[in-house]
């Protein structure tokens, strides 16, 4: 794909160059031309938000990562969440000693093995949904995501989704597990669904986790499942909602 030539003054400069990144992703065969189309809608929601991490989000990313640090976890990783932070989900897992395991919903093993490859070269050791030797279904789940890792999705306790579309989350609380999500768009099944909604750009949230990651490992387990006790995900989503109403509110006048 052509892509253009960034003056360093735009005032869009930051998101443009971001937007190049993904289509190096898909030229690259990381991500899936419905990536791009995401991320679009991805960028509508952020614009709303400010383009920053609010205080509603951060107290949001404090409780998902102390409960990774809690749990036996595993980071699901698809072609948007490689694109945009591959390195940054490396040493996330690493910190908080979770799995990855690729999980698709435009299932394709030529990029599966992509993105397996991508995250190997920022220090992931074992990566998880690609042998089929292993694999097993969610059961009922109708898409291409019902394809799990009996070592990995199948046997954990909490999963974390980084950006998706909410047919999984669904079904995977049905398999009693817990689930965290991040997804710029506070009305999507996913956001609602999950028992940790992040409101946020990945971009911004995963940076974030590793560094709460490094300052939480101090605590004790009695600290974290504290901070995890107190969360209320429906007044979290409550609470983001009324930020983006005030935003548009105040900007409309
Ligand atoms: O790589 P695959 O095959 O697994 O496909 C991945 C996509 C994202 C294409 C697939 O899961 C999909 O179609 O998802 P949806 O239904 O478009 O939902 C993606 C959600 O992510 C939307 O609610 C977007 O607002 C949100 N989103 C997009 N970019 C970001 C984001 N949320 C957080 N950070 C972003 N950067």
């Amino acid at each position: 794909m052509t892509k253009h030539n960034i003056p360093k003054d735009h005032p869009r400069a930051h998101s443009l160059k971001i937007r190049n990144t993904m289509i190096d992703s898909y030229d690259s065969g990381i991500l899936s031309q419905y990536g791009l189309i995401a991320h679009g809608r991805g960028e509508a929601f952020d614009y709303i938000l400010g383009e920053t991490t609010n205080k509603i989000s951060l107290k949001t990313i404090r409780v998902a990562t102390a409960l990774l640090l809690l749990s036996n976890s595993v980071i699901s990783v698809n072609g948007n969440s490689a694109a945009l932070c591959s390195k940054e989900l490396v040493n996330l897992a690493k910190l908080t000693n979770s799995k990855i395991e690729i999980n698709l919903f435009h299932k394709s093993s030529t990029r599966a093995k992509k993105i397996s490859q991508l995250l190997k070269n920022h220090g992931a050791m074992d990566i998880y949904g690609i042998n089929k030797k292993f694999l097993t279904q969610i059961p009922n789940l109708k898409s291409d995501r019902k394809f799990i890792d009996k070592r990995g999705i199948f046997s954990a306790d909490v999963i974390f989704v980084p950006l998706e579309d909410g047919d999984r989350t669904e079904f995977l609380k049905k398999m009693n597990k817990t689930v965290i999500t991040v997804d710029l768009n506070p009305l999507s099944r996913t956001s609602i669904m999950s028992d940790i909604s992040i409101i946020d750009n990945i971009i911004r949230v995963i940076p974030e986790m590793v560094n709460q990651s490094e300052n939480m490992s101090n605590l004790s387990l009695d600290d974290l499942q504290k901070i995890v006790n107190k969360f209320n995900n429906q007044k979290q989503l409550q609470l983001i909602l009324r930020f983006m109403s005030k935003r548009l509110i105040d900007l409309s006048t």
